[in-house]
């Protein structure tokens, strides 16, 4: 072949391919064998459409070239089989080069249910050869095809993947691992619309720990940090799941209570100002020393329609009212 003709992309080597042939005359196919032999490829051998089908279960082979006269399941039927099979999960893609006695009858039938070529006996061993190799080239693009769409499927699952990651982190708080103030506010203000929709009460709670800034002079910041930890691990093991709860900034949280009515808050609320109280931390200090720290943290609390609030920021508002009340009055407590 001149340089110039030579093909570039999967290639005009195809030796070590493994070709089926599939004749009821053993004299056939030695005679096809002997014709493709210059070309390295392995064979396999059938000797009717049984065999051939078996051969085909046991490894798929890159290409088949079968005889259509056969006893009993004839190579147009071999071909219906493998060409319905082709899918996913199937044999795949293998090309079918049929042979046959007769000039023209079968040809189209042939061609038409999908066998690839068609060669008519007896033929040009130069001729079978160059089919076949223009077969199995197409069989690498086929292949190479849908290794291809593999990869780009695998690609896309991924950058799902990576979407879905990006989208909780832009969500979450990244020293608790609760909601962070952004999506709190997101929700918000969706959830005081369909509170104001199905007249349904929607309560909203402000934390804030009590002179958390003792914590941190006496103990150092990264106890401060987990001492955040602990209080958020807290009060979302305390609350319902369907309350959104979140770090609205240092260490105030924020809670929306769903179809929550001021007494269902406060009852909430108590039990969260609770199990903080109840914390028992461990503050490890330098040579093996150790010291309990205990803590509280006031909760304000505000309730829609309850409290006659025309928009989140009013809600908002009135829920750091209470809050500051609740400092106000002595700490460890719930206002509302
Ligand atoms: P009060 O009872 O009135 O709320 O007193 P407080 O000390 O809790 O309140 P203040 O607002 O005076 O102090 C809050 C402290 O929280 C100050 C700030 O350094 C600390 N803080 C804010 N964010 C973080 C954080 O991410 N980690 C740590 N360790 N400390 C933080
Ligand atoms: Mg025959
Ligand atoms: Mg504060
Ligand atoms: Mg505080
Ligand atoms: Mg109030």
């Amino acid at each position: 072949m001149p340089e110039g003709v030579r093909r570039s992309g999967p290639g005009n080597d195809f030796s070590g391919r493994t070709v089926l042939i599939v004749d009821d005359d053993p004299a056939q196919i030695r005679h096809v064998r002997e014709g493709l032999a210059p070309h390295g490829y392995i064979f396999k051998e059938a000797l009717d459409g049984a065999q051939a089908l078996s051969a085909i279960r046991a490894g798929r082979p890159d290409l088949i070239v079968m005889d259509v006269e056969m006893p009993g399941l004839g190579g147009v039927e071999v071909c219906r089989i493998v060409k319905a099979n082709a899918g996913e999960g199937g044999f795949g893609f293998i090309p079918v080069i049929l042979m046959t006695a007769r000039q023209a009858a079968g040809k189209v039938e042939g061609l038409e249910l999908g066998a690839d070529d068609y060669l008519v006996k007896p033929f040009d061993m130069l001729e079978l050869g160059a089919r076949v190799k223009s077969m199995l080239r197409l069989k690498a693009l086929q292949d190479a095809l849908l290794e291809k769409n593999r990869e780009l499927e695998w690609a896309n699952r991924e950058l799902d993947r990576r979407r879905q990651e990006l989208l909780a982190l832009s969500r979450t708080d990244a020293l608790t691992g609760l909601y962070n103030r952004r999506y709190f506010e997101e929700r918000l203000s969706e959830e005081f619309m369909r509170s104001r929709r199905y007249r349904s009460p929607l309560s909203l709670v402000m934390l804030d720990i009590d002179h958390f800034k003792r914590i941190n002079d006496t103990f150092g910041h990264p106890f401060g940090d987990e001492v955040l930890r602990a209080v958020a691990h807290t009060a979302r093991a305390t609350l319902r799941e369907v309350d959104l709860l979140a770090r609205y900034g240092g260490e105030e949280f924020i809670a929306l209570l769903p179809e929550a009515a001021p007494q269902d808050a406060l009852r909430a609320c108590e039990r969260v100002r609770e199990a903080i109280e109840r914390l028992e931390l461990t503050w490890k200090g330098p040579d093996g020393m150790s010291q309990e720290v205990k803590l509280t943290a006031s909760l304000g609390v505000a309730t829609v329609p309850a409290d006659d609030l025309p928009g989140t920021e009013a809600l908002l508002r009135a829920a750091d009212a209470s809050l500051y009340s609740a400092k106000g009055t002595g700490r460890n407590r719930v206002h509302q």
